[in-house]
């Protein structure tokens, strides 16, 4: 365990350690496109909602370093259990803006068929377990996962995503406390951004850090400057390669800062001091990123402006897209209970066609959140 906060570059984009990760150029592209278009995703989604055209929506803005860099240490083959908040790591594998805003909208190609909240997205394809809303039981499903892959023996982990405030529920302990026992092959990732929607970290826990937890698990705690996305890619790499090893779980805290609102339905002004806000905007983490792909002459000025006004174009686009498609039939919700559906429920869909009833007359409705 580490009380020190781990960081390779410096405010200014400047390398501060000689043992920077040993990632290529093209991985360093990615990692910043990939940043760069989740922030063009919150951006349009906030404004989607702003303008009453989805319900609901929850940005990741100022934390997408602490979670691109770290799904990039992971193969496709490890399972991911999310939370609300990872719409980068979603796009880093390769999930496109328009099935994510699909899902906002609710519509007929939403995956879940519209019937879950908006943001909680669920890819099978990209091994990204479905979200669920209570905070922390995420926790848990990873453990279980981390524990079933050791068991089958396919070389696979589990890296879960949840916040300062899933830490105070059961399910941290349960999961950190059965993944050390039991040696799984899990990673533990607290993106602390030190607010859990009004309540500030000081109110959260009276421990000095959350990596510090992970001594009473019996697992290494490494805090991280969740703010530099090369420190956030080594300290995953290492426990990425520790928990295949055999070595069991570690626990990462990410160090960030909620840019925006907790949601679309939060106010941030009504609880946290503005020049708070204003001194964590300085430490953008995609600024710091591209400070430093200007300094190794990766991109400049141009280049990265226009990588900003590709992600906003592709963003606009995926939402015309999206949002002109129909909702889902009323069939649909008839499907995926049983295999062969019972007499009674076929009884109750031939009925409900004949009503011709217009299922979309409820969706003008304000959303209750
Ligand atoms: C068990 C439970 N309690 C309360 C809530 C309401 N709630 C939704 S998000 C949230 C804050 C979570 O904060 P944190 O874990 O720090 O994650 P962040 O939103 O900051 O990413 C709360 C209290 C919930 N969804 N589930
Ligand atoms: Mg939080």
């Amino acid at each position: 365990m580490t009380e020190q906060l781990l960081s390779v570059l410096g405010a200014d984009g400047a390398v501060k350690r000689k043992n920077r990760p040993s990632l290529t150029d093209e991985d360093l592209l990615l990692l910043h496109r990939i940043m760069v278009r989740t922030r063009a995703l919150d951006e349009r989604a906030m404004l989607l909602q702003r303008q009453g055209r989805i319900g609901f929506y929850v940005p990741s803005f100022g934390e997408e370093a602490a979670y691109v860099g770290s799904a990039l240490a992971l193969d496709g083959n490890d399972w991911i259990s999310q939370s609300y908040r990872q719409p980068g790591v979603a796009l880093l594998r390769g999930i496109t803006a328009e099935t994510m805003l699909d899902n906002c909208f609710g519509n007929a190609d939403d995956i879940a068929k519209g019937r879950q909240m908006p943001v909680h997205y669920s890819f099978r394809k990209a091994n990204m377990l479905s979200i669920s809303s209570p905070i922390g039981t995420q926790i848990v499903h990873a453990t279980g996962i981390a524990q079933a892959m050791k068991i089958r023996g396919d070389g696979g982990v589990c890296l879960t995503y949840f916040g300062d405030g899933g830490t105070s529920a059961n399910d941290f302990h349960t999961g950190l406390n059965f993944a050390g026992a039991w040696k799984s092959p899990c990673i533990f990732a607290c993106i602390n951004n030190q607010w859990a929607i009004s309540c500030p970290l000081e109110r959260q826990t009276g421990s000095k850090t959350i990596a510090e937890k992970s001594a009473a698990y019996g697992m290494p705690g490494v805090l991280v400057d969740g703010n530099d996305v090369l420190a956030v890619y080594e300290a995953t790499r290492k426990a990425v390669a520790r928990a295949r090893d055999g070595d069991g779980p570690t626990l990462l805290e990410f160090l960030s800062f909620r840019m925006g609102p907790h949601s679309s339905s939060d106010d941030p002004s009504r609880y946290r001091p503005g020049e708070l806000e204003a001194e964590w905007k300085k430490k953008d983490p995609i600024k710091r990123f591209e400070a430093f792909l200007t300094k190794e002459s990766l991109l400049d000025k141009e280049q990265i402006e226009a990588i900003h006004a590709e992600a906003e174009a592709e963003m606009s686009e995926a939402a015309k897209v999206s949002e002109k498609k129909p909702a889902p039939t009323i069939d649909s919700l008839f499907d995926d209970v049983y295999a062969d559906m019972p007499p009674h429920l076929a009884d109750q869909r031939e009925e409900l066609r004949g009503e011709g009833s217009d299922h979309r007359q409820d969706a003008d409705a304000a959303f209750p959140l």
